[in-house]
């Protein structure tokens, strides 16, 4: 079993051009890469992502973090022996060695950026792929499960430049049988739905948020759901491309309140509701959209809004800010019946062994999860790996459109054809909400 030699870290830049981390592991079997991303709409719950402040870099340089990776996490692990395989050991030492509950002494980029760079070393050490070598520090058994896409299609919300407050309208191909197929009608759609909105709002209005998703001009919601809607039904999909929402509504809440206008300097306020008010805003929209999932529907405080809603509506309720994937948080929810699935970022934790717990206990409890991207993303293809080790069922990495997305999806793309009849697709199973199928779950 081999130990780690030697680790280095250095600053690298992200899709939205902002400085992040990247870490480089070494074991006798050679060298391990791994690089964080970095949300906009981050949960005020979420561990500290460290960054310089400053002029230089517009303050979000991580020269701080990369110096904790080099002078402290580094010596420390090589001093310490442990076999590169023992993830959770590696994990407490590093938690250890930060010593606060956020992580924001080292900070959480630079914790997870050798947390997953170990993983890595690990999965080499064992001879199998990564989303083995995950499955296996799980005790996930087979079938494998390829998840179903949620493509991020038209942006809006602290993603995208126009008046949209809702963050992310998404297309989940849940009827498709494979993961190639999932793939074939997300991108179908997707380029449906780059000319239904060109030939409405003119050729300026296809240009990309920042998660290569459309971010037309649009007045507000309702008309994104239809632009979704005519597109899935010009594709020829209707039934088997459903929709999926995150609403990101913790960035439009204040003083009790959501204010949908919230990006326009303008507004007078009519736009703005009760946690009551936006609950039969989305239950309209349920009624004439075929609504699958929602995420964040309410503020990261809002418990009461949260719980009414999930304990009343037939959809998947998907908890990001609220339940930042710890597993503190998610127990809160759990008792609260706030929700019904997790997203899963291993960055709002910053630990693999973390995320892994996080997991086994959202699914112990029947939730659905959802494997996430940040909006801030690099290369790396490590969460695709992640989604089918842990069986999550489910993926959102974008839109199918620009590489830092795509990567992920071409990286479950190459898994699936290895994989062959040993896996499965998720499809609809994959959700929570009735049809979560317990053979989805480890636990
Ligand atoms: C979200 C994410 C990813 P961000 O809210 O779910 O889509 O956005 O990384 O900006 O928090
Ligand atoms: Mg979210």
């Amino acid at each position: 079993m081999s130990v780690i030699t030697k680790v280095h870290a250095r600053q690298i830049f992200d899709s939205r051009g902002n400085p992040t981390v990247e870490v480089d592991l070494y074991t006798e079997k050679g060298l391990f890469r791994a690089e964080v991303p970095s949300g906009a709409s981050t949960g005020i719950y979420e561990a500290v992502e460290l960054r310089d402040g400053g002029k230089d870099y517009v303050g979000k340089g991580v020269l701080k973090a990369v110096d904790n990776v080099n002078s402290i996490i580094a010596p420390a692990l090589i001093d310490a022996k442990i076999p590169v395989t023992s993830q959770k050991e590696i994990d407490d030492l590093l938690i250890k060695l930060d010593g606060t509950d956020n992580k924001g002494k080292l900070g959480a980029n630079a914790i997870l950026g050798v947390s997953m760079a170990v993983s890595q070393a690990g999965a080499a050490d064992k001879g199998v792929p990564l989303y083995e070598y995950i499955a296996q520090l799980a005790g996930v058994k087979p079938p494998y499960v390829l998840p179903t896409p949620a493509f991020n299609v038209i942006n809006g919300g602290e993603h995208a430049g126009n008046a949209l407050a809702f963050q992310e309208f998404m297309l989940l191909p849940t009827g498709a049988s494979s993961f190639t197929e999932a793939m074939k009608m997300g991108s179908e759609t997707y380029h449906v739905l780059k000319k239904v909105i060109a030939k409405k709002y003119g050729k300026d209005a296809v240009n990309v948020g920042d998660e290569g998703g459309f971010a037309p001009n649009v007045s507000g919601a309702e008309e994104s759901l239809e632009l979704l809607k005519e597109a899935i039904e010009q594709a020829g999909y209707t039934g088997k491309v459903q929709i999926g929402l995150d609403v990101a509504s913790s960035e439009f809440y204040k003083d009790g309140k959501y204010d949908l206008d919230f990006k326009n300097p303008n507004s007078d306020k009519s736009k703005t509701l009760t946690g009551v008010e936006l609950a039969e805003v989305y239950k309209g929209y349920i009624e004439k959209y075929d609504i699958v999932s929602i995420e964040d529907p309410f503020d990261q405080d809002d418990w009461e809004a949260w719980t009414a809603f999930n304990t009343s509506t037939k959809v998947q309720v998907v908890g990001d800010d609220l339940t930042v994937t710890n597993p503190l948080r998610i127990k809160t929810a759990v008792e609260k019946k706030a929700c019904n699935a997790l997203l899963l970022k291993i960055n709002q934790i910053g630990t693999i062994s973390e995320s892994i717990q996080a997991v086994q206990l959202a699914q112990s409890n029947g939730w659905g999860i959802m494997t996430s991207h940040r909006s801030g993303e690099t290369e790396s293809t490590y969460i695709a790996d992640l989604a089918i080790g842990l069986k999550t069922g489910e993926i959102k990495t974008g839109a199918p459109c620009r590489s830092e997305r795509v990567a992920k999806y071409n990286q479950l793309l190459r898994i699936e054809e290895e994989l062959g009849d040993k896996a499965i697709y998720a499809g609809s199973k994959g959700l929570s909400r009735g049809t979560t199928a317990p053979e989805l779950h480890s636990a």
